[in-house]
């Protein structure tokens, strides 16, 4: 796999016309890349436009730095990303610390502009830069009886000064089925806007599932584990009731203190009207069928 991704890269170089495509990409990405009017030309053009780099930036969740919005762009320059590795165990051929540097020289970096739904009910559409999480898996080989994947966070409370405090129980920890994390959808972000990733973001490489709800997109992955037991899950571990480990965009499952059927788009000023949630967050069509049979209700 090549690395085709510079740093220099800027937005106007990744419009449609420029976006590599490849087979997985049409076949399964386009709706995500907003291309899905070139797939189906009778359709609607499916209109994501990017929020700001501000907003991406400067309002976030990342419970590490403090629990206001602005805390990570005020405190994540404290950590430091470089080097970084990420231990890869459990059930793969090929066990091991992978520094990031090396896993991104054997990674191709694409450009996915996605709808981003936080659980709170806010949004944005973020261009990501990265790869997919499944060209990682099979690098190292996922064997047979592994069913899931679970992803860890740094625990650093030297350069993470919301690690001081037990607002949730450290270090963060997420998980995924493994056909779901196999999905083309699922990445691993290294960047935003071509640019590197911010550390409020996640840096260096941080998990998007974007037909989930945002919480499921672990940020600073230190740990990678295959497994056969469904991973334990922060915000379950935080609120069992409230947070299930499916935690997929469903309009029609609300939250137990709030509805999920629409949600505020973040930038657009005071007067933003709210837009309404779309099932799986936009992406039915491309994963519904991995939640054939399933009750959603039960399972959210
Ligand atoms: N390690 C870690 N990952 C995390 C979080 C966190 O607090 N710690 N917050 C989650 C939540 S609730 C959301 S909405 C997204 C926010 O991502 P963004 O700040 O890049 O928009 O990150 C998710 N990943
Ligand atoms: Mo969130």
């Amino acid at each position: 796999m090549a690395h085709r991704w510079t740093n220099d890269l800027t937005h106007a170089d990744i419009t449609p016309k420029s976006v590599f495509l490849n087979r997985r990409q049409i076949m399964a990405g386009l709706a995500g890349l907003g291309l899905a009017g070139l797939a189906a030309p009778a359709k609607a053009k499916v209109e994501l436009v990017p929020s700001d780099w501000e907003v991406i930036t400067q309002y976030n969740n990342f419970y590490e730095f403090g629990t206001d919005k602005s805390d990570p762009a005020k405190h994540a320059h404290m950590l430091s990303t470089s080097p970084w590795t990420i231990t890869i165990d459990g059930m793969v051929d090929r066990p091991g610390d992978y520094n990031v540097a090396d896993i991104m020289s054997k990674m191709t970096i694409e450009e996915r502009i996605y709808r981003f739904r936080c659980v709170e009910a806010w949004s944005m559409v973020v261009p990501w830069n990265g790869f997919e999480l499944k060209d990682l898996l099979d690098l190292v080989g996922v064997q047979a009886d592994a069913k899931y994947v679970a992803m860890e966070t740094l625990f650093r409370p030297e350069e993470m000064p919301g690690q001081k405090y037990q607002t949730i129980k450290w270090p963060y920890v997420e998980g995924l089925r493994l056909d779901e994390a196999m999905h083309p959808l699922t990445i691993m972000a290294s960047g935003i806007y071509g640019k590197t990733i911010p550390n409020q973001n996640g840096a260096p490489l941080r998990l998007v599932v974007p037909w989930k709800y945002g919480f499921k997109s672990i940020k600073s992955v230190v740990r990678i584990t295959l497994t056969d037991q469904e991973p334990t899950t922060s915000w379950n571990t935080a609120n069992a009731r409230e947070y299930k480990f499916y935690s997929n965009v469903n309009p029609s499952v609300d939250h137990p203190r709030w509805s999920q059927s629409s949600e505020r788009p973040i930038g657009g000023g005071l007067f933003t009207k709210r837009k309404p949630t779309l099932m799986f967050n936009g992406y039915e069509k491309e994963v519904a069928s991995l939640y054939e049979g399933m009750d959603l209700r039960k399972n959210f």
